[in-house]
């Protein structure tokens, strides 16, 4: 393939059940570019690796390679091992669940596109509205991350975040965890970039279940995490 110019990085973690289907609207959506998909086995315990080797020999997924982490380390780690292995001028990572519509990354390429410069900008989806008790967590996180690091931050884990391949070379410590958008929102306002949004619609998970809101405990583990992080950020310049 010529040089891409925009790669497209999913991490997938456990999401045999969830692939095929993905892979099959990337298909449906993929648009004439030089562009590339990455698909992250994120050190998956189930059979990611054998799903990823079938689908991704088929002749129509052509535009897609798989990137293989032996033990898993986090979301973020993920995300951040396979964006580093794109050659994208553009760059953008989205969910592997079906939650967020692959047509999404395309919106959002065209939207930062279409800016007069590009890397002055990270284009990122805003969720309709959900139902109240997500709608208020998201809120609270958002408000008090944006109190403390004294920066405007809504609906930060919202899905695609597309960017110029110069904000990758910000990233220098990322998280391996879940705040790593946080992490990438954050140090772009830091460098002056603006966050533009698009509306994007937020189903539910196709297949299985969310991996860190399976229980209560998890939630609270990956909410404590979430506050430690933006204090680390804020006190010691992250
Ligand atoms: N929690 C978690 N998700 C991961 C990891 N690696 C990749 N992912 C993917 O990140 C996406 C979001 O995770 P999910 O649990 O659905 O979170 P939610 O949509 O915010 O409830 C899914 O597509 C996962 O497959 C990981 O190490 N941990
Ligand atoms: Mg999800």
């Amino acid at each position: 393939m010529s040089q891409p110019v925009f790669s497209i990085v999913i991490p997938a973690y456990n999401e045999a059940a969830n692939l095929p289907t993905l892979l099959a609207r990337y298909v449906e959506v993929w648009e004439d570019l030089p562009a590339e998909l990455v698909i992250v086995n994120n050190g998956s315990a189930d059979d990611t690796s054998e799903v990823l080797e079938r689908e991704l020999a088929r002749e129509e997924l052509h535009f897609a390679r798989a990137v293989t982490i032996e033990n898993n380390r986090g979301y973020g780690h993920g995300i951040h091992t396979g964006l580093l292995t794109t050659t994208g001028e553009i760059v953008g990572f989205s969910h592997a669940d079906m939650q967020t519509d692959p047509a999404d990354l395309f919106r959002a390429y065209h939207e930062l596109r279409a800016a007069p410069d590009p890397r002055q900008l990270i284009v990122k989806g805003q969720r309709a509205p959900r139902d109240f008790a997500a709608e208020l967590l998201t809120a609270g996180m958002s408000f008090a991350a944006s109190v403390v690091l004294m920066r405007k931050l809504t609906d930060v884990n919202a899905q695609p975040k597309v960017f110029h391949r110069d904000h990758l070379a910000r990233l220098t410590d990322p998280p391996d965890g879940i705040p790593y958008d946080l992490y990438v929102l954050f140090r772009g306002l830091r460098a002056g970039l603006r966050i533009v949004t698009i509306p994007v619609q937020f189903g539910e998970r196709a297949h299985g279940e969310s991996r860190w809101a399976a229980n209560i405990f998890s939630r609270y583990r990956t909410i404590l995490g979430m506050i430690g992080f933006v204090f680390r950020l804020r006190f010691r310049g992250g």
